[in-house]
């Protein structure tokens, strides 16, 4: 049985309790690793070492972490097809998705910011020459890097490399249930030589690692993404200690299709929105908004794209979905179908579990699901389930989508989908979301304020927001 381990102090090393939780591949439904069921001791003594190698850190140069996070992507890149594999094996993902998007993108994140912080400048403020003022950005200690298991390496890497290029050193706490790539990458940061106690990788259960992290005295500053009700824990901690706090929490995203769309690409994206990562991306398009001109017309064609999608074993090239996340997610997507159905939706689509055979006949796999005829208001139609399932919603006109589209304490991103460049700015401008696509959906650029309204989150990452949100400002007045 494959163990994971501990990253604290640049080495590799079992919890301090010696405890370990089971870790279960999701395409079979068996464990085929563990992983250290840590608690504050461990974290303790990685904070200890976080501290320790700050003071060395923070003093380097913007060159040197710079070299040292392309180094850490030039060794990944040569690993990239054990990554590939060992993400799909934890995580359920094909591997094909593993291999267009978490690893490209987990890449790109090292060296976006091992560029970003070379490019990174501070603020002068002239007061008519009386004065001038000019702002210092300085790392701010050590961080706590929290992510979840939807996209694992790529959330890790989203995370650690703002934090590392400003010279914070990190603490990071990857998901008990996807923890493999991120120890795979702790084997990289060995390889590379980052200093030791820079990065430290503390695995093990949410509330018995994450709580004493995140109310460390010693960590000033954390970055989360999960579930809105964690990030609600998180900040009744960490807002009375006032330490700096980023969360990306979950969304509930609407998918606007108006009449004058163009057809085929709006069902293709709609259909992408809500299954891609069997539908555990906080972005996906869970809630399917279509204009009654076209509502038949487009149900026809997405039940018919949906229906062709392939659910079978993640390893295989021709499986557009794999498995969910785990057998506890299964079960939850399962009853919020069933209370769907309670509440009067009809299934279109899908609605079942999906037994495939052999190894994988124990595997957590539910066919993609399109629901209608649920009010807008209704919990399915509010909560977040992040499973494959969309509910298709019919309107009439721009003022009753927008409407239904703000309706839920979620805003994080929406995609609107229309020929009239008009239409599309004006509603864009009404819908309560961080992020907005018109004619896409998922079309990420790393420079671009990334993160949600409402409950969806505070704060947000990406480019200079990144290095922003890793650095405290101080502003030094020059009197002339
Ligand atoms: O999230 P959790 P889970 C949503 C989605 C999903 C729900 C729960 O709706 O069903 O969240 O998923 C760590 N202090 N999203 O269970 O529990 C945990 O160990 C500190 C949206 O994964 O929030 C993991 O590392 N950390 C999301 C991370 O927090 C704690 C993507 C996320 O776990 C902690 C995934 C604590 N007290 C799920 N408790 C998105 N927005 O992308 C847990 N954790």
């Amino acid at each position: 049985m494959k163990k994971i381990l501990n990253y604290i102090d640049g080495e590799l090393i079992e919890p301090i309790n010696g405890e370990y939780l089971d870790n279960f591949n999701p395409s079979t439904g068996k464990v085929y690793s563990v992983v250290p069921d840590s608690d504050h001791d461990d974290i303790n003594k990685a904070v200890k070492a976080a501290q320790i190698a700050y003071n060395e850190w923070s003093q380097t140069s913007k060159e040197y972490r710079s070299e040292m996070l392309l180094k850490l992507a030039n060794i990944l890149e040569l690993h990239t097809q054990e990554f590939i594999e060992a993400e799909s094996k934890d995580n359920g993902k094909p591997e094909t998705l593993a291999a267009k998007v978490d690893l490209p993108r987990a890449l790109t994140n090292l060296r976006f910011f091992a560029s970003a912080i070379l490019h990174d400048s501070s603020e002068m403020h002239d007061m008519d020459g009386e004065a001038i003022n000019y702002t210092l950005r300085q790392p701010i200690g050590v961080a706590a890097c929290i992510s979840a298991w939807n996209l694992p390496i790529y959330l890790l890497t989203w995370k650690i490399a703002p934090a590392l290029a400003t010279g914070n050193t990190v603490v990071a706490k990857p998901s008990e249930i996807t923890p493999m790539t991120a120890y795979l990458f702790s084997k990289v940061c060995i390889e590379a030589g980052l200093p030791k106690g820079v990065l430290n990788i503390v695995h093990g259960a949410g509330k018995k690692v994450g709580d004493p992290l995140t109310s460390h005295p010693d960590v000033p500053v954390v970055s989360f993404t999960g579930g809105t009700a964690t990030g609600q824990h998180i900040s009744s901690i960490t807002s009375p200690m006032f330490k700096k706090l980023s969360l990306e929490l979950g969304g509930k995203n609407p998918n606007i299709i108006f009449d004058d769309a163009d057809f085929e690409k709006s069902v293709s994206f709609a259909s992408r929105a809500a299954f891609t990562n069997q539908g555990q991306i906080c972005l996906c398009g869970s809630r399917l908004f279509i204009h009654e001109k076209i509502y038949e017309k487009f149900k026809k064609a997405l039940i018919q794209k949906a229906s062709k999608l392939n659910i079978g074993n993640p390893r295989s090239a021709d499986s557009n979905l794999g498995a969910v996340v785990s057998k506890d997610h299964m079960n939850k997507i399962l009853s919020k179908i069933k209370e769907a159905e309670k509440l009067g939706g009809k299934i279109l689509l899908g609605g079942t579990r999906k037994i495939l055979q052999g190894d994988l006949k124990e595997g957590y796999y539910i066919n993609p699901t399109i629901i209608e005829g649920l009010d807008y208001k209704c919990s399915i139609n509010q909560e977040e389930i992040f499973g494959p399932v969309v509910s298709i919603i019919p309107f009439k006109d721009e003022e009753q989508v927008i409407t239904m589209a703000n309706s839920t304490k979620y805003g994080l991103s929406a995609s609107i989908f229309t020929e009239n460049i008009s239409k599309a700015h004006r509603v864009a401008a009404k819908i309560d979301s961080g992020v907005i696509w018109i004619n896409t959906w998922l079309l990420r650029d790393l420079r671009i304020p990334f993160g949600g309204m409402k409950h969806s989150g505070i704060g947000r990452e990406g480019g200079f927001n990144s290095l922003r949100f890793f650095t405290e400002p101080k502003n030094i007045c020059i009197k002339l």
